[in-house]
């Protein structure tokens, strides 16, 4: 049915206050029919609702509707270029992807724990080396749920260099180079389940002179038995989580750390010192309402210096086969703060994100089923591990009451946090002075400054530079996990929808809705003038490269053949090749184009065959020939007038 010209279509309002509450209700509706009322509706520690919880805003009313905005403001005219990237996590399609900003052109997928066809990810010999093989050469895993990603720092900055993200389903850790935006490597860790956070260093916590990332954080979200080996099977008083350092260049698991509860997100401090994670689960249930039960979960704090440094003097041990020494953080272990490895600070039930504040003085710990954001100061807790505090909860510095639902928050440089808020589909800006002085008591500290509302329910939100000293507090991004009716319908898998917001002035304003493919939970926005890719390799780069076309030849060795080919548009080096049935072929194909942007694809009918070759790469494929005939090697990638003419034959003999 076409929108005739006068009639306006149904997306022209798509702000009405009343549909949201009404989304509202349903959303906690379908959550009271799970029975988790009573983490939602107890909210502050006296069991009443909050002004928040009221249906009011706690201090601020939502940003007024209809307020003008002038969109072209945003929009990024063709031949100009975005100002910012934005890093993505994909979700369970297992990809991390890049977006302009603000235009929300979406640039490219990158194939990280998924298999994808386009560039051959999970097909070319190279890709399933990184990604891992069993013993017969199949992929071990082909399967990822990326959740974070974080890019590595010099002096409190990104650099440019690499980005990390997790794989929560089967517990790796992958890196991707920001000069290719391909993935290099991907680490598997031992002894966990549902590795969810994951943060880089910002500097080393003793050389002063380490002012980069050196080592990547990881949080372990599920207790298992350690080992895990079919003991303890049904007794989860004896399953535990781990918390997990990496090393950053060689991608080796260093070591170790046994915590009481679970973990969940991370980050890291500015000074290297610490590194914490948000815990939900300190009950060690196994259920979600033994999960609830705890009026505290924790914000559990590493001390880095001391935990290498147990390490270091060997008070370790191994967990079954796995030989990555392991320390105990555990609270029993850890009583005493002047030799703790770990402080455990109590903050409301079932935390979500912790973020740190790009000053480095806070970290924010978002309540989830609590309306509040609890603030722990980096500097008391670094006190508390020097024996001058009594109480790690007296690390916290602020908790105001923002809303329902908090998740994850993000700052600018003007001294504000935004979080976001799951129930509430809003996005709630409070100003961390004001709530550091409504702590101490002053009754005039407003902390809550302005509301936006999202559509619908968000998960996390970011702002520009945010997670660095150089945050510029001028966009948050807010991924939603709901979009409804923003979109043309699409069938039951709806699209995302990332919002940006501009957060320059008082009020923020909405300024773009941008749809994403299902799943991005994190998201990076970064200045533009921090990447530096390249266009084209090196043949020399890669060691089994074709060096020179008239190297193209194929070499039998038993029943193993191998194929030796270049590109070069419109033709492959060979013309047509033979080989025999049965015959395990490897085909190794270098691009000798060096034209930027000139990329060859190569697809073999009935083979399963098909990956590119991007200008100077080279890349190779191994199958067995079991099918007789005449085979088409055709060029997928459109790239010359004679694209479709690219092709060569296989010949497989009977
Ligand atoms: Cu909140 Cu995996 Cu960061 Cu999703 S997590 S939103
Ligand atoms: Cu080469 Cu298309
Ligand atoms: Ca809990």
């Amino acid at each position: 049915m076409a929108v005739s010209k006068n009639e306006a279509p149904a997306s022209a309002t798509p702000t009405d206050p009343a549909r949201r509450r009404f989304l509202n209700t349903t959303t906690l509706a379908g959550i009271a029919g799970a029975g988790l009322t009573m983490g939602l509706a107890g909210c502050n520690e006296s069991g009443k609702p909050t002004k928040a919880a009221a249906g009011g805003a706690a201090s601020a009313p939502a940003a007024a509707a209809g307020e003008a905005v002038e969109y072209s403001k945003y929009e990024v005219p063709p031949g100009q270029l975005d100002a910012y990237y934005a890093l993505s996590s994909g979700g369970h399609s297992g990809e991390v992807r890049i977006y302009g900003l603000p235009s929300g052109r979406l640039f490219k997928r990158i194939p990280v724990f998924n298999i994808d066809c386009l560039v051959g990810w999970g097909i070319t010999n190279e890709s399933k080396k990184i990604m891992g093989t069993n013993a017969d050469g199949s992929l071990k895993y082909f399967t990822g749920d990326t959740h974070h990603v974080h890019p590595t720092y010099t002096d409190g900055t990104y650099n440019g260099k690499y980005i990390f993200v997790n794989d929560k389903i089967h517990g790796r850790l992958a890196r991707v180079r920001l000069d290719t935006m391909e993935c290099d490597r991907i680490t598997e860790i031992p002894n966990v389940q549902g590795f969810h956070g994951v943060f880089p260093d910002k500097r080393d916590p003793v050389d002063a002179n380490i002012n980069s990332t050196t080592r990547v954080f990881c949080g372990a979200e599920f207790q298992i038995p350690t080992p895990n080996d079919g003991h303890d099977l049904d007794k989860p008083e004896n399953y535990f989580a781990l918390f997990t350092c990496v090393d950053a260049e060689t991608m080796e698991v260093r070591y170790q750390v046994k915590v009481d509860g679970n973990l969940d997100l991370i980050a890291t401090s500015y000074d290297g010192k610490l590194a914490c994670s948000n815990q939900y689960n300190s009950e060690n249930g196994v259920h979600y309402e033994q999960m609830m039960t705890a009026e505290r979960d924790a914000c559990v704090f590493f001390h880095i210096e001391r935990i290498e440094a147990a390490v270091k003097a060997g008070k370790t041990f191994r967990i079954g086969n796995s030989p990555v020494p392991v320390v105990d953080g555990r609270k029993a272990a850890n009583a005493d703060p002047k030799t703790a490895l770990t402080c455990y600070v109590p903050v409301p039930k079932n935390p979500h994100g912790v973020n740190a504040s790009p000053d480095g003085k806070y970290f924010a710990c978002s309540g989830k089923l609590s309306p509040t954001a609890t603030l722990i100061s980096n500097e008391l807790v670094l006190k508390w591990f020097d024996g001058g505090l009594k109480e790690p909860r007296d690390t916290v510095v602020a908790e105001p009451e923002i809303g329902l639902g908090p998740l994850h928050t993000a700052f600018d440089n003007r001294g504000n946090a935004y979080t976001t808020l799951f129930l509430d589909s809003q996005i709630v800006k409070w100003n961390v002075e004001a709530a550091i002085k409504s702590y101490q008591g002053d009754k005039n500290a407003k902390p809550v400054v302005d509301r936006i509302d999202v559509h619908y329910q968000p998960g996390h939100g970011f702002t520009s530079m945010g997670e660095t000293k150089e945050a510029d507090g001028k966009f948050f991004l807010s991924d939603n996990k709901f979009s409804k009716d923003r979109f043309l319908p699409v069938g039951p898998l709806h699209p995302e929808t990332a919002q940006l917001i501009d957060i320059s002035g008082d009020k923020m304003k909405l300024v773009a809705d941008h749809a994403v493919y299902s799943e991005p939970h994190d998201s990076i926005v970064i200045r533009r003038d921090i990447i530096k890719t390249r266009q084209v390799y090196d043949v020399a780069e890669f060691p089994n490269a074709v060096k020179d076309p008239k190297d193209c030849r194929v070499e039998r060795n038993g029943k193993k053949v191998t194929v030796y080919l270049t590109s070069q548009a419109p033709t492959f080096g060979l013309r047509e090749w033979t080989v025999k049935r049965g015959d395990e072929v490897t085909i190794i194909l270098t691009n000798h184009d060096k034209v930027q942007d000139l990329t060859h694809g190569f697809a073999i009918p009935k083979y399963n065959v098909n990956f590119i070759v991007n200008p100077g790469e080279t890349k190779s494929v191994t199958f067995k020939a079991d099918k007789p005939g005449v085979y088409w090697a055709y060029c997928t990638n459109f790239c010359h007038a004679l694209h479709l003419e690219m092709r060569s034959r296989m010949l497989v003999e009977a």
